[in-house]
């Protein structure tokens, strides 16, 4: 069951299931409760159609595979709660499940063993061919031609190193500090939607593997466990942060706020890059569903909608609430999405304590710029204006080798972060997954600090980089124009 108010009005299955259109309000069965979605419906990031195929149902089973039990206290007003369903009702089958299954469950069985993991990439690999298809296009989509997931990644690749010699390296300590808390590396699990897509365990394994090698694990708004399950699930010691949507309902953000000063949180990363979801094409391709009215061939895309109130997050949150938040709290307060170095000194005029220089891991605006480009752009100036220690600054997307992590920090970045990296290791393998990924990461930096004559964090500068080639931004293959595309022909000779 859903952490619902306790009372309300017993509802019988054929009073819900009178309830399907906007005039006579769309209800819906979740857990043995129904609740009355129609003020919602424009709120949900899967779309209002989704919600509409089951209007006057049992959606637990598709509800469950998507969303935790805190998602009435976090989404919905005590408004929408209708009441108790009476009687037994079968729950509707989750229509954006597809692909073999048995198929999947063979390649899981037979997957290579954890040791055959050498880098981030062949967790990625794996994860490609057991995910279910709908998981695979949920994770890996981007917005758009997918320039800016593509250049994220390609742009660490025009940063060569200037590795120092005859230095002393027998001992190297990669440890930091990330808003004043120790972490054994400087990388950190960032905040992905849905775990448990992927994994049975969702969340819960990734706070496992994460604090047994006390790397921070951003919780995200809209993870697939509640926020308790996910903060107690983490070992002793372990540190998580939080990541906030704010949504127009603004007592919500400070509920979460409050949440998170019960749970020890040690930074709240305000996420502002998302006044309108992307569109992921991948996903979206994957969510056609059949309406099921008897007739297969009719299928529908909810595509996320042009609708200008069609809002999951509050296209109007500013500089303002930013303000309120750190006034309503002593956890630190970080903006994640900056784009620009206009954006990270106006945080740093608002006293905020660190900015994720981020483009939502090419999932938001395509073209938006690699962050690490950005980051060569603002710490240099950071440093003219003696305003490199006021504030934190971290970089994601595109990371997936210890040398990318190195040369974050060698331009000043505090530390990175990596989504898709843990979907991928936690839905392959689970929390020994994670806990591999991270020490094949942190093992990379290490080999590479050695090699290239650094001992510690502090100790990377942007001296150890050649950075000429950081701007000349290679042509990235348009997939979906090349293929209809028809060349251009050359004069033809008579034929003989
Ligand atoms: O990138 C995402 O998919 C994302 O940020 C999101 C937002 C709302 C719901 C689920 C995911």
């Amino acid at each position: 069951r859903l952490d619902s108010p306790p009372t309300g009005t017993p509802v019988s299955s054929e009073e819900l299931s009178k309830h399907t259109t906007l005039q006579s309000r769309i209800w819906v069965a979740i857990n043995g409760d129904v609740y009355d979605l129609t003020d919602f419906l424009s709120l949900h990031p899967g779309g209002a159609k989704i919600i509409m195929h089951y209007a006057g149902k049992n959606a637990s089973k598709i509800f469950n595979k998507y969303h935790a039990k805190d998602f009435f206290a976090k989404f919905l007003t005590p408004e929408s709660y209708v009441g108790p369903l009476i009687d037994e009702l079968d729950e509707e089958p989750d229509i954006t499940e597809s692909g073999d299954a048995e198929e999947r469950k063979r390649m899981m069985e037979n997957k290579p063993p954890l040791s055959d993991m050498f880098n981030l990439s062949d967790f990625e690999y794996v994860a490609k061919q057991i995910l279910p298809p709908n998981a695979w296009a949920y994770y890996s989509s981007a917005a758009d031609d997918e320039i800016s997931l593509r250049e994220n990644h390609y742009a660490y690749h025009r940063i060569f190193f200037h590795p120092k010699v005859l230095v002393d390296v027998s001992e190297i300590d990669i440890s930091t500090e990330f808003l004043g808390e120790k972490v054994d590396a400087p990388f950190y699990c960032s905040a992905a939607a849905q775990a448990r897509l992927g994994n049975e365990d969702g969340e819960l394994s990734i706070a496992r593997g994460c604090g047994d090698e006390n790397i921070i694990q951003m919780i995200s708004s809209q993870a697939s466990f509640s926020f308790d399950e996910i903060t107690d699930a983490k070992p002793d010691g372990a540190n998580q942060w939080f990541q906030l949507y704010v949504l127009p309902d603004r007592e919500k953000a400070y509920d979460a706020i409050k949440a998170c000063e019960k749970k020890d949180i040690k930074g709240i990363f305000v996420t502002v890059d998302t006044a309108l979801l992307g569109r992921r094409e991948k996903d979206l391709r994957h969510r056609v569903f059949s309406t099921g009215d008897g007739d297969d061939n009719e299928v529908t895309a909810f595509v996320a909608e042009n609708d200008p109130i069609m809002a999951f997050k509050d296209p109007i949150l500013t500089w303002k609430d930013i303000q309120k938040f750190k006034e309503a709290t002593d956890i630190p307060i970080a903006i994640k999405g900056v784009q620009r170095l206009e954006d990270v000194l106006i945080a740093i005029d608002n006293g905020v304590s660190a900015v994720v220089l981020s483009n939502h891991g090419g999932r938001q605006l395509d073209f938006a710029r690699s962050p690490v480009e950005i980051l060569a752009e603002v710490m240099p100036v950071l440093r003219e204006r003696g305003l490199d220690k006021k504030i934190e600054v971290y970089v994601d997307g595109g990371i997936s080798r210890g040398s990318d992590v190195i040369k974050a920090l060698c331009l000043g970045a505090k530390g990175v972060g990596l989504g898709r990296a843990f979907l991928y290791a936690n839905s392959a393998y689970g929390e020994d997954g994670v806990k591999k990924a991270i020490q094949l990461l942190k093992s990379e930096m290490y080999l590479d600090m050695k090699l290239l004559g650094v001992s510690k964090i502090e100790d990377l500068t942007p001296d150890l980089l050649d950075l000429r080639n950081l701007y000349a931004r290679p042509h990235l293959n348009d997939y979906l124009y090349n293929q209809t595309y028809e060349p251009l022909q050359s004069p033809k000779f008579r034929e003989p």
